[in-house]
C-alpha cells in the first residue's frame, strides 16, 4: 500500500534551519534549469538535483548535480528522495496543452499517472511538494476576465483536466495525510534562453526570437487573443515565495498569480516601438486558437498578494525591452 499510515507521515523530520535538499522533475523543459539557477545561489549549488529523462546540454550538466529520473518509475522515485536526503520536489514534468492533445495517452501517463507518484512519494517522505497549475486550467464556463482562485474549472483540454486534478489531488492530499503541498496557476511563461515545448502561448516566446532574427513572425492565434502572461524571473521568485511562505500564511494551496495580459497584436505594437519595420502577420491553428478562446483572459490573484505579498516586476514595456535586447536586436 503506497498511502502513507498518518503514524508514519510525520517520521522524517526537515528542520527548517537547514536548506532544503531539492529534487526538480521535468528539469530540461522551459523553466526547470532557471529554477535550479535561482535555488542553487540561495541553498547551495549541491543542495539542488535538475532531472529529466533526456540528456542535458553542457550547460546544464555544468551548472549542477543533474540526474535521469523518470516519474513513471516509482521505486526510482523513492530511491531518488531516500539517497539524496529531499527534502523539497519541484514537479515540472507534464505535456503542455497542445502537444497533450495530439498524444493523449501519453499526457495521461506523464500529467495524471506520473503525478499520482510523485504525491506517494512526497507524502510518504514528508516532503514540501510545488506543482504548477495553469490558466489551462480552467475552461470556457470558468468566468474568464478575470478568473478568481475559486470558481467553476471545466476544461477540455487533458492538460486542463491533468492539472485539475493535480490541484484537487494535492489539496485532498494536504487534508487528508498533512502533506505539505504547494501550487500557482502560471499563466503563459515568457523566457529568452529556454523554449516552451507544445503549448498555447508559444507565440509569445517565439516572436521575440523571430521580431529579432528576421524583422518578421507568422503568428498561429489570431491578433485580438487576450491571454495573461508573466515574464519568467517573476515566475521563478514567485514560486520560490510561496515555497518558502510560513504555512500559516497561505489561506490556500492553490493560487493564482498574474503580472500582464495582452494580445497579439499589442505585443506586436510594443515590438514595434523597438523594430520599427516589424511585420506580423497570422496563420491562425484552429486546435490552439479554440484553447486559447477556452481560457482566461485575465487572473484574479488578489489572495496571493494578500497572503504572501506576491507582486510582479515586469509589465509589458519591460518584458519587450528585456527580451529583444537578449535577442541581440538593436532596441531603441
Ligand atoms: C501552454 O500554453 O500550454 C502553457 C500554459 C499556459 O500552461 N504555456
Amino acid at each position: 500500500c503506497r498511502i502513507p499510515a498518518e503514524d508514519s507521515f510525520h517520521s522524517t523530520s526537515f528542520s527548517e534551519a537547514e536548506p532544503p535538499r531539492v529534487f526538480i522533475t521535468g528539469g530540461l523543459g522551459q523553466l526547470g534549469a532557471g529554477l535550479a539557477g535561482l535555488l542553487r545561489r540561495r541553498f547551495g549549488k549541491d543542495n539542488v538535483i535538475l532531472s529529466d529523462i533526456k540528456k542535458p546540454p553542457a550547460h546544464v550538466l555544468h551548472s549542477g548535480p543533474f540526474i535521469y529520473a523518470d516519474i513513471l518509475d516509482y521505486k526510482k522515485l523513492r530511491e531518488i528522495v531516500v539517497n539524496h536526503r529531499i527534502t523539497w520536489l519541484f514537479h515540472y514534468s507534464a505535456l503542455l496543452s497542445a502537444v497533450g492533445e495530439a498524444n493523449v495517452a501519453l499526457a495521461r501517463d506523464v500529467n495524471i499517472t506520473g503525478l499520482h507518484n510523485i504525491l506517494d512519494v512526497a507524502a510518504e517522505f514528508n516532503v514540501r511538494l510545488f506543482v504548477p497549475s495553469t490558466i489551462g486550467a480552467f475552461g470556457a464556463t470558468s468566468p474568464r476576465n478575470p478568473a478568481p482562485d475559486l470558481c467553476i474549472q471545466r476544461p477540455r483540454t487533458i492538460y486542463g483536466v491533468s492539472k485539475v486534478h493535480a490541484e484537487l489531488m494535492g489539496e485532498y492530499y494536504h487534508s487528508r495525510y498533512g502533506l505539505d503541498f504547494r501550487c500557482l496557476r502560471y499563466p503563459g511563461i515568457i523566457s529568452a534562453d529556454s523554449q516552451p515545448g507544445g503549448g498555447t502561448t508559444d507565440y509569445a516566446v517565439q516572436i521575440f526570437h523571430d521580431a529579432a532574427k528576421k524583422g518578421t513572425f507568422e503568428c498561429n492565434l489570431k491578433a485580438s487573443t487576450r491571454l495573461p502572461m508573466m515574464y519568467i524571473s517573476d515566475c521563478l521568485r514567485a514560486t520560490l515565495e510561496v515555497m518558502e511562505a510560513p504555512a500559516e500564511r497561505l489561506s490556500m494551496r492553490t493560487y493564482n498569480i498574474s503580472a500582464m495580459s495582452f494580445t497579439p497584436e499589442e505585443l506586436a505594437q510594443a515590438i514595434l516601438k523597438h523594430i520599427p519595420d516589424f511585420q506580423i502577420t497570422y496563420c491562425v491553428d484552429p486546435l490552439r486558437q479554440a484553447i486559447a478562446e477556452s481560457w482566461p483572459m485575465k487572473l484574479d490573484d488578489s489572495n496571493a498578494r494578500m497572503d504572501w505579498g506576491w507582486k510582479h516586476d515586469f509589465d509589458l514595456p519591460q518584458l519587450v525591452a528585456t527580451m529583444l535586447t537578449f535577442h541581440g536586436a538593436s532596441t531603441r
